[in-house]
């Protein structure tokens, strides 16, 4: 089934570098190994989306740079329509992040440098022809505009659209909090979408020290009819409707742990291709789970294309 759902956030390149050891400053080395990836929530999501059989989108803003043109070819290569996004012209710049991974132990240190790119604002998102969206993601990001927060204006602008369409005509909407930082703006979110992702972090910082805290204490928080949800690392996903019903998904370990990096994307992704498809709330976050856990027996998320949806990984097993 092939249901089109937008993911609306951020896209950056990562320029990886691998090194033997940390480098020394003022030193001069080979590496062992170096390439570029796309990063960000929306983007890891849409293309996660994508590869699990979605028709997938990402609207975000696009510099004109090479970086820029990098990212476009992976959507494209992915399957991620991107047809929508403004792109800003000259002196602009794709966000990127140099990051330096110790092969001794892993570590990775990263230099972020995102310099002007502006955010995708309400002028932008009315230029969609939202009749074709069935779910509409956001993810949750500063709000830099100054006068209003855009991610606000535009869920009140698909609530407005909801309003005067039948049931089956309206679109879903969904929202990640996930930098603790960032929360006093992201809190703003909390009650104007129908599911809120909240992420483990994000939780913490708040002093919620279990996924089944979170989720009661955040359904207050949201709208009428929302439900909210809360991943936790090994401890996998709980999450509550807005009539105060809990649910939870243990969560799936691989036969043996690769790469832990964009799991909370992933299960975020995967979540929403379940309840897009008209899955319960339960049923969603074990879907979740389980692909998130498959994620995390490999390298980066391309190989989810290859994941069968074994007996194992049915939705409705
Ligand atoms: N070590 C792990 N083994 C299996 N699944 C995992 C593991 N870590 C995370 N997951 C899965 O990924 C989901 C999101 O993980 P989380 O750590 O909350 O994301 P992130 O750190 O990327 O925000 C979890 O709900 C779980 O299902
Ligand atoms: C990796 O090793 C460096 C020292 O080379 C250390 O500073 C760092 O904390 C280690 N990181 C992890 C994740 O073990
Ligand atoms: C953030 O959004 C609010 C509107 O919700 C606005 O009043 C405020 O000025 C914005 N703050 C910043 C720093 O942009
Ligand atoms: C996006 O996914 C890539 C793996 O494909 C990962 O390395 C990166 O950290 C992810 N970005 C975010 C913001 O999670
Ligand atoms: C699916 C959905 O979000 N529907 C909402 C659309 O907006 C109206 C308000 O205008 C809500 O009542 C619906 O729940």
């Amino acid at each position: 089934m092939s249901v089109r759902v937008m993911c609306v956030g951020l896209a950056c390149v990562d320029i990886v570098s691998v090194c033997k050891n940390y480098p020394e400053e003022d030193s001069d080395q080979r590496v062992l190994d170096f390439y570029w990836q796309k990063g960000g929530n929306a983007a890891n999501s849409s293309t996660v989306l994508s590869l699990l059989g979605a028709k997938s989108e990402y609207m975000g803003s696009f510099a004109n740079d090479n970086e820029m043109r990098f990212l476009q070819e992976e959507f494209t290569s992915q399957g991620v329509l991107t047809s929508n996004c403004h792109t800003y012209d000259t002196g602009y710049m794709t966000p990127t992040s140099i990051i330096i991974v110790n092969s001794q132990n892993g570590s990775r240190t990263i230099l972020h440098a995102s310099k002007n790119l502006p955010e995708v604002s309400l002028e932008d998102f009315k230029k969609i022809d939202l009749k074709n969206y069935k779910w509409i993601h956001f993810e949750g990001r500063p709000n830099l505009s100054g006068s209003s927060y855009e991610i606000v204006r535009m869920l009140a602008y698909i609530d407005e659209y909801n309003h005067s369409r039948s049931e089956s005509e309206q679109i879903q909407t969904s929202v990640e909090l996930e930098k603790p930082a960032r929360a006093a703006e992201l809190d703003q979110l909390l009650d104007k979408a129908n599911y809120v992702f909240i992420s483990k972090d994000y939780n913490q910082h708040k002093g919620l020290n279990s996924k089944e805290e979170s989720a009661r204490a955040f359904i207050q928080k949201c709208r009428k009819g929302a439900a909210v949800i809360c991943a936790w690392g090994e401890d996998g996903a709980a999450a509550m409707d807005s009539q105060g019903q809990l649910v939870t998904s243990p969560c799936f370990p691989p036969d043996k742990l690769c790469d832990t990096l964009a799991a909370g994307d992933t299960f975020n992704a995967a979540t929403i291709y379940a309840l897009a498809q008209g899955k319960t709330l339960a049923d969603a976050i074990t879907f979740g789970c389980k692909i998130a856990g498959a994620k995390c027996g490999m390298q980066g998320i391309k190989g989810l294309k290859d994941v069968k949806f074994t007996e194992e990984l049915q939705l409705n097993q």
